[in-house]
């Protein structure tokens, strides 16, 4: 089965290539995000719009850089800071600071229009702060979660959502590789922009997200 990925960035199809066992295809359309300071919400709004959108099997990743400093900034607002402040000056502004830990979160989405055992949407809640520290002290991935619901109501389209943090520091811009703010996110002294794909792969949110998105889908049977 081919799997869509409903997303505007290159960088994100080339990583999920590099995992997933079915062919992937890059759908290019600018799914609309609801604003959150969670990303697990954001992602399942943008998962069953890309559905809707596209009508066949989907996913969406949501992702975000997280400056421990800043208590989380830019965060959900990665993209926004991003095209607008620009990295360079995210580096600046965290020069500054003692404590330049930070960490990428990212979230893979998976609809398909069919029913799969769901629990309640993901909310901005404390436990959930709680829980992505301690996963981002051990290095690891969140839990993931089925979610259905975007207002209590049961009546939306069921989501599977796959967690995935990895800790790392913010340094001055070094490296030709990879997008975004891969630049000046630093783990194991490589920034992920001096890394080849596969070995950013290796240790990043996106691709921790990613392994346990290919084992679930592996496992699934396949919708009709
Ligand atoms: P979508 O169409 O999939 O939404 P996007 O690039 O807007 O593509 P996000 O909203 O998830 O994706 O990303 C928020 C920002 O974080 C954006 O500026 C990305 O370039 C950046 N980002 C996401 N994942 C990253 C990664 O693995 N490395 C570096 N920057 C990343």
């Amino acid at each position: 089965m081919t799997v869509t990925f409903v997303t505007t960035n290159p960088g994100k199809v080339n990583e999920a290539r590099e995992y997933l066992a079915e062919p992937v295809e890059q759908l290019d359309f600018d799914t609309p995000e609801i604003q959150s300071a969670d990303l697990g919400a954001i992602a399942a709004h943008k998962a069953r719009a890309a559905y809707e959108h596209a009508g066949e099997p989907v996913f969406v990743d949501d992702a975000g850089l997280f400056v421990d400093a800043f208590d989380g900034f830019p965060g959900p607002y990665s993209s926004y800071v991003h095209d607008t402040v620009g990295v360079e000056r995210v580096w600046r502004l965290t020069s500054e600071e003692d404590d330049r830990a930070a960490s990428f979160r990212g979230v893979v989405a998976y609809c398909d229009g069919q029913e799969f055992e769901a629990t309640p949407e993901p909310v901005d809640r404390e436990d959930r702060r709680g829980r992505d520290l301690a996963a981002d002290e051990r290095g690891a991935a969140t839990t993931d979660e089925q979610v259905r619901t975007d207002d209590g109501d049961g009546d939306a389209l069921p989501v599977k959502l796959f967690y995935g943090v990895v800790p790392g520091e913010i340094v001055a811009p070094r490296g030709d590789g990879g997008f975004g703010y891969d630049p000046i996110f630093e783990y194991d002294d490589r920034t992920f922009a001096e890394m080849d794909p596969d070995e950013k792969n290796a240790v990043s949110h996106r691709g921790r997200a990613l392994a346990k998105f290919a084992d679930w889908l592996a496992e699934r049977d396949t919708p009709e």
